[in-house]
């Protein structure tokens, strides 16, 4: 029976996560870990059975333990949490579904203690990509995407190793406004902006969609899993979501992985890999779809996608510089300090202002957050 621990259990990837292994029953679940949302976390310990959970603070903590005083189970928080989590003795695997650089520190401790990764956390690897890529290596262990596109890529690899890669195709929806003009941007609401036509997700990932930050996250997500230059990366806009990505090979073939916009596929994929299980639900019917069509990305009206080609060209620390400087200013737009257009100016400033890093240790990303942190914090129009 595989074993795994799951940082962030409460959000999206998470809870879909568990459903799967509900769905199967021969997954354990020695460990989670969530955020602030500790009724749905006490329901989950209830139902999984973890010896180990974890959440943000300590008060949320000290709480869950008075919940839960008729259970068995060590209860932690913080960092420290997230970190026990990730490294829990029995887990053969740790899904890292926690957003945002908060997943780096934890995944590094994970790779560490030779577990392999099932990552949802892209940041980590836009970040931290060069540092983590090698690590896996020496520690030999194997990080499965989770993201659907970097799985549909890696599905679209199986059978492949002798083979190189000639071009990478991203397909990406084109989010809520595509079609429309840069200016035309200037006054969406945040209602706007969650209006995600095809996949159900978290806040933050939705907000990425919209402004198309997500699929250059993911453009420096692929360079590093797939060890392919960014200019081998085509983002193809493919609004029904169907093909979930492909890849290109040396005679001119393309081999796509398509499927209905569901993620306990990729979730299941990583999962169980290389095997296939039976998965719950609809099938997809190309009768019912009829047309599949495709369009090349607006990089002026979405200019964050042009931003991350430039951030993983201009290599170093910038790439971390552009994702804090991303998280931060998502933030600012949720709560609406700021305006949807002002989110990729933020980002384009701080990649201009914060000092560059050739080759950057953990440490300096850290720093370089830190720093780009301060100048979002004074940043104004
Ligand atoms: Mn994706």
């Amino acid at each position: 029976m595989k074993t795994i621990s799951i940082i962030g259990s409460t959000g999206s990837i998470g809870t879909q996560t568990l459903s799967v292994v509900a769905e199967h029953g021969d997954i354990e679940v020695c460990a989670i870990s969530g955020g602030h949302n500790i009724d749905l976390l006490e329901e989950q310990i209830r139902k999984f059975s973890p010896r180990l959970a974890s959440c943000a603070d300590e008060e949320d903590a000290a709480l869950l333990r008075g919940r839960l005083s008729d259970v068995e189970v060590d209860i932690l928080s913080g960092m420290e949490g997230l970190i026990a989590v990730a490294t829990a003795d029995e887990a053969d695997m740790v899904v890292t579904a926690v957003v945002g650089m908060l997943g780096i520190r934890p995944t590094v401790a994970a790779i560490q203690v030779g577990k392999d990764i099932a990552l949802a956390n892209k940041e980590t690897l836009v970040c931290a990509g060069s540092i983590i890529m090698p690590m896996a290596e020496e520690y030999g262990v194997s990080i499965l995407p989770v993201d659907s596109e970097h799985s549909a890529i890696f599905q679209s690899l199986q059978g492949n190793s002798m083979n190189r890669i000639n071009r990478i195709l991203l397909t990406a929806s084109g989010g809520p406004f595509r079609g429309r003009s840069f200016d035309e941007l200037s006054d969406v609401t945040i209602e706007d902006a969650l209006a995600h036509p095809n996949w159900t997700m978290g806040k933050k990932i939705t907000i990425d969609s919209a402004t198309m930050m997500n699929k250059g996250l993911e453009v420096i997500e692929a360079c590093h899993l797939f060890g392919v230059k960014s200019g081998n990366i085509e983002v193809v806009v493919h609004p029904q979501s169907i093909i979930h990505s492909a890849v290109e090979y040396a005679d001119g073939s393309v081999i796509a992985q398509m499927g209905l916009a569901d993620m306990r596929l990729p979730i299941q994929y990583a999962l169980y890999y290389p095997r296939r299980r039976p998965l719950s639900g609809e099938r997809l019917d190309l009768f019912d779809i009829g047309t599949l069509t495709f369009e090349r990305p607006n990089l002026e009206t979405f200019y964050g996608l042009a931003l991350a080609f430039d951030a993983y060209e201009a290599g170093g620390n910038v790439c971390t510089v552009m994702n804090a400087a991303n998280e931060f200013a998502v933030n600012e737009f949720l709560n609406g300090r700021i305006g949807f257009t002002d989110i990729c100016r933020m980002v384009s400033d701080a990649m201009q202002d914060v000092d560059f890093i050739e080759e950057p240790s953990i440490e300096d990303i850290f720093e370089t957050e830190r720093l780009t942190l301060d100048f979002c914090r004074g940043w104004s129009k």
